[in-house]
This record gives C-alpha cells, structure tokens and sequence, in this order.
C-alpha cells in the first residue's frame, strides 16, 4: 500500500477474535517475528498498532501482561501504539462501573508510556496527538497511547436500544452535532472554507468511497505478500492420509555425532558449576554406552533444525535451564557468569536458536508465541509451562487460536506446547496438565496431541512439526521423572537414517510368535507405561502386553487396530494415571471405533486432578497396578 505521501507501508491484520484484548500479545509475537526475520531488530520498521475501548483496556488483565512485557528482551517490539477509542461506555456499563482509575489508560504508567488525552470532537488536535505520539515512538521505542476521549452514536449494536440503560446521556448525544458538522462549523466560522467547498468535498468523499467498493467487487484487492507469508503460500492443508504414517526425521550418523560431541564441547575458558560439569560428564558415559536421554534428545533435534539453516524459538518460565534443571541449554560461568548457548556455533549456516526465560505469565507469552508462529512457517516455535495445569492461565490462546484458528480462518499454526504432566505424588498442583481438555477440542485434525515416552520418539516428534508440508500446533504431555528415569533413554541408532516418529509403540518384549499366547492388553499413554513394564517384569506376566499411544490425536486408529488384530483373544484395557474423569480415557472410548470392549483401569473420578498426600497416591499407583495385572 502507498501512502498519500508516497511511502510504501504493508498494513496486515491479525485474526481477531471476540474475546477482547485477546489478540494483543499476538500482534506483539508477530510483529517482533517480522523484526526478526525481515528487519534484522530495527524495530523502526515495524509498528504493532492496537486499538482498544476503553473498557477492556482498563479491565482485562492481559494488556497489563503485554504492557509488562514490552520492555523485555525476548519479546520488545520497539513499542505498541495504543489507540484507545474512548466512548465512556462499555456495552451498556458506565465508566463509573467500568475502572478504578482515573482514565482508562491507567495501565501506561507501569512503563511510563506517554498517554495524549484527546477530544474526538477535535480532529486536528486528534490528528496532531497522533503524530506527536508517533515521533515519541519512534524516537524513544517505547509504547505511547492515544486516549481518544468520544460518545458512541448508537446502541452496543443494531438491535440494541441505549435508552434503556443511559437515558440522560443518549439524549444529549442525539442532539450533538457529529465531529464532521462541529469541525466544518469551525472552519466556516475562520473563513477557510465556503460551504460549497465543504459539500463538493464530502460528496466527492462518498463518491470515492463508492467507486473503490465497486472496484472491489470486480477486482480484488491486489495483495502482495511479504517474504516469509511466500513460504505459508507454498505449504497445504493436512489430509487424513498425512498422519497415516510419520515422514523420516532421522539424520545421517555423522550428523547425529557432531551435534552430540558440539553439546558436550565446553570452550576452554568457559567453567561450568561443578554440578554442571557432573550432568555433562553423565552425559557423556551414557553416550559411551551408546545412549541418549531426553534433555539431550530435546537438544539434538533443535540442532538438527538449525542445521538446515532454520531458526527455533522457545519461551516460558525458566526454559533455559528448565525447570526440573534439566534443558541446560544456556549455561553460566561459575566465575564470571559469562552465557553459554550451548546450541550456538554448531556450524557458520546455522539458523538462530532463539531462548528466553519468560515473565511469570501464561496468557501473553503463549500468545506472543502463537503470534510469532505466524509469521514465518520455517521456525520452531515453542512454548514451554512450568508445569503442565498452568496453561488455563493461557485457556483463551488455546481455545480462540490454537485448536481454532484453522477451522476459523484459514490460519496454520506449528506452535509446539510443552506441558510438563505426570502423577508422581507432588499433589493436585503439579499433576495434571489437563490432558483431556485438549483432547476434547480435538476434531477435524486440528491438532497434534501427545504424551511420549522415549527421548528418540520425542526427537522425531518436534522435528516432524517443519518436515511436514503443514503445519499443525503440537501439544506435548512432557515428562518430569522420566527426565532422569534410568529406562527413559533411547540407543543412537534410533536417531539415525531412516527413523521416523512412532505414534503407536508395541510392546518390545513379545514378539510376533508370542503374540498368541497373550490374554490382555494394556493400551497406555505417557509416564505409567514404566510402572507397568516394571510390574510385568517383576512378575513376569509374559501373557500380557503392554503398548503405547503416543500421538493422541489424530488417533493412530489403523496401527492401533493392526495391534489387536495380533491379539484376537485377549481382553483390552485402557490404564491411565489419572483420575476417570480426566485422561484420555473418555476420548478413547469416543473415538476408537473397535467392537471390542474397551475397559478402563485408573484413579475413580474425583473433583481436584490430585490427592494431596503421596501416601494415598502411592496406594492409588500401586491399586491401578494391581487391576492392571489382576
Ligand atoms: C473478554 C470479553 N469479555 C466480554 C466480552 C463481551 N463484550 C463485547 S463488547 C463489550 C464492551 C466493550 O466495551 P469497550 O471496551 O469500551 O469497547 P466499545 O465496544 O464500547 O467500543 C463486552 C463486555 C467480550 N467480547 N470479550
């Protein structure tokens, strides 16, 4: 688009959903994606431009979360313009009932941003706030606000009668001349303009308008993408057949091997904190026996990514060490704290791997994060919780983009969210990332749900999300124990040439020929199925399998139903930590179609995800057990 001053600008807008103020950390992630990418920082060249009634910029707590965050290294924008259309009313709730501060923008002093309090019935003054306000911004990159103080003309929408509710106030406003009449009147009165003038203007105003909208309709609007939307207009649609089977993700050995030995390198000069140096050393003994756990699982395959010249993103409370001091992706020199990003400088091509501990909010940073998603299709983008349940702070992102956004608006997202789950005694905070909520949105493949259970298939997981030709938001039940759970590493041959994602993974203790002989299956996902394995080796229960559902949805339903084919005779069960109201259970039961009788084996339903005692959740364990094997 070319401005009457003959700048060429892009102006995009964002899906916008009803949910007020919702969109804003969206803006922010895809406007700071846009720095990044095409702009190299110079946030001079980008304008996050949000517009916001003055009710909900004053009452919801997200703006106060994106204000926060706009000074931040990980997610500055070089300042949001804020334009607050001030109409002393929100749907039919007075200002009085609508705020404690004193004006609307009370929220711009926690940054300082500089507010201009503006009459609307004043449009030079409006327009010359604007650019002061402008100039401000870009002089200073920090956010500004227009407080654009007006009256709305009619009711909250066309079958809404403001009578009703501000009788006194709709009859004033009924009587007040409009800003046009009011700056004409003004203009008449210095002699500027004659009325003739002012009429030909205004009609040739509405003619213009009119004869673009007819131009519209016959043509449309030619639009012309920015460089990294080129690379969305290249991808397609996922199709059921696309998650028949998962695309190859394994690397060449030597590949697999420069990125291990590059993890375990320190410079010379860089001294670790001696617990630090023992987890590295660890590392590199569970290597010699040819192995690889999941911290550094998670970290080869972002430097598989960056190796092909891609950037990954990843953002959340405390993700550079992680918080169950796993990730370690950024270390500090014991001495001088010098920073040490362990996945830079694996080679000169590499794209950028970008981590930040966040602030301690989940709504506007997984928001920024889905923001920034959308920018560009060839990033990883990653949202990590601290743990699981703390995404409902976020509920809002999840419900009116991340399952939606596709169906909505056409809009592909591989937003990935870590979700740290698993019932290991800690209580109802800490339990539960609420894997059935996510499970109910699912439909229509509009999403990637999983709870995975070994560091090579959690490998192929993130990096399907760029090999894919779509692009699907990945959720991720991750695990705590299994972190250090000395079963829950996988050997390097499964990171290699040829290796795929599994969504289903069969029991690898019965073979085919033993296949007979089995009279139960135990269908699991996540965490349990090391309680269970356990439990059927120390009983030796070579009559029961036990397999995993990795990938929830879109459910693996021909494997799974190839899987009991094997097993004409034996009786199937779903067993799941936790409670019967939660889980997957209720979604397995919906949504495989099998005409055996799938029973369930779990916690009883209960109100809180958790017990609060680990004496009664190791009883609870144990009892699933026992029925798993009885
Ligand atoms: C999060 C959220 N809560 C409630 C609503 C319902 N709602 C729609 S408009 C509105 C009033 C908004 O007032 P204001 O911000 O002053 O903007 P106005 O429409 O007056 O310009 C409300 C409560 C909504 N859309 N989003």
């Amino acid at each position: 688009m070319v401005t009457p001053t003959g700048k060429e600008v892009q102006l995009e807008l964002t899906p916008n959903p009803s949910h007020l103020e919702a969109v804003d950390p969206v803006v922010e992630g895809y406007a700071r994606a846009k720095a990044d990418r095409l702009y190299k920082g110079e946030y001079d060249r980008i304008l996050p431009i949000l517009i916001h009634g003055d009710a909900a910029v004053a009452g919801q707590g997200i703006v106060f979360e994106v204000i926060q965050m706009s000074k931040l290294k990980g997610y500055n924008t070089g300042g949001t313009f804020h334009f607050v259309i001030n109409n002393q009313i929100g749907f039919t709730t007075d200002f009085e009932d609508a705020r404690s501060s004193t004006y609307c923008t009370g929220v711009a002093s926690v940054v300082s941003a500089p507010v201009f309090h503006v009459n609307g019935d004043d449009p030079e003054a409006l327009l010359y706030a604007v650019e002061m306000a402008m100039e401000f911004r870009q002089e200073f990159n920090t956010d500004v606000f227009i407080d654009m103080v007006c009256y709305r003309k009619h009711g909250h929408n066309e079958g809404d009668d403001p009578m009703f509710t501000q009788p006194d106030l709709y009859e004033a406003i009924n009587v007040h001349p409009n800003p046009r009449e009011i700056y004409m009147q003004e203009l008449l009165e210095m002699g500027e303009v004659t009325k003739q003038l002012a009429d030909d203007l205004e009609k040739t105003y509405w003619g213009d308008l009119q004869a673009r909208l007819d131009e519209l309709k016959q043509h449309a609007l030619p639009y012309k993408s920015q460089e990294p939307e080129e690379e969305w207009e290249k991808l397609r649609y996922a199709t059921a057949e696309d998650f028949k089977k998962s695309p190859v993700t394994g690397l060449e050995k030597t590949r697999v091997e420069k990125i291990l030995s590059h993890l375990n390198t320190i410079p010379g000069h860089f001294r670790p904190i001696p617990k630090v140096s023992r987890l590295l050393d660890n590392n590199k003994k569970l290597l010699a026996k040819g192995m690889v756990d999941w911290a550094t699982a998670e970290l080869m395959a972002y430097g598989s990514i960056l190796m092909e010249g891609k950037d990954v993103r990843m953002s959340g409370q405390d993700v550079q060490r992680g918080t169950f001091s796993h990730r370690h992706a950024v270390l500090h020199d014991a001495k001088t704290n010098e920073v040490l990003n362990r996945l830079d400088n694996i080679e000169e091509t590499q794209g950028k791997f970008h981590i930040y501990n966040s602030l301690l909010s989940e709504f506007a940073v997984m928001g920024f994060e889905y923001g920034y998603s959308l920018a560009d299709p060839h990033n990883l983008v990653i949202w990590e919780a601290q743990f699981g349940d703390f995404f409902n702070g976020a509920q809002t992102i999840v419900d009116q983009f991340i399952s939606a956004a596709e169906s909505k608006w056409h809009r592909m997202s591989g937003l990935t969210l870590l979700l740290p789950h698993g019932y290991e005694g800690q209580g109802p905070e800490h339990s539960s990332a609420r894997l059935e909520r996510f499970l109910q949105s699912c439909a229509d493949l509009n999403m990637v749900v999983t709870n995975i259970t070994t560091p090579a298939n959690f490998f192929h997981l993130l990096r399907r999300q760029l090999a894919w030709d779509f692009r699907k938001p990945l959720v991720v039940m991750s695990p705590k124990s299994l972190l250090r759970h000395p079963e829950c590493v996988s050997p390097l041959d499964a990171f290699e040439t040829g290796t795929h994602f599994q969504e289903v993974i069969a029991d690898p203790t019965v073979s085919a020929k033993e296949a007979k002989g089995i009279k139960r299956v135990l269908f699991c996902t996540g965490k349990i199925y090391y309680d269970l394995a356990q439990r059927k080796k120390d009983l030796q229960r070579n009559d029961v399998a036990i397999v995993r559902v990795e990938q929830l949805h879109p459910l693996p339903e021909n494997q799974l139903n190839a899987i009991l084919k094997q097993y004409a005779k034996a009786e199937i069960f779903w067993v799941q930590e936790e409670s019967a109201n939660m889980g997957a259970w209720q979604y397995m039961k919906l949504n495989w179609e099998t005409d055996r009788n799938l029973q369930r084996i779990s916690r009883r339903a209960s109100a809180s995800t958790a017990v609060g005692f680990k004496k009664i959740h190791d009883q609870q364990q144990e009892d699933i057990l026992q029925k798993a094997f009885a």
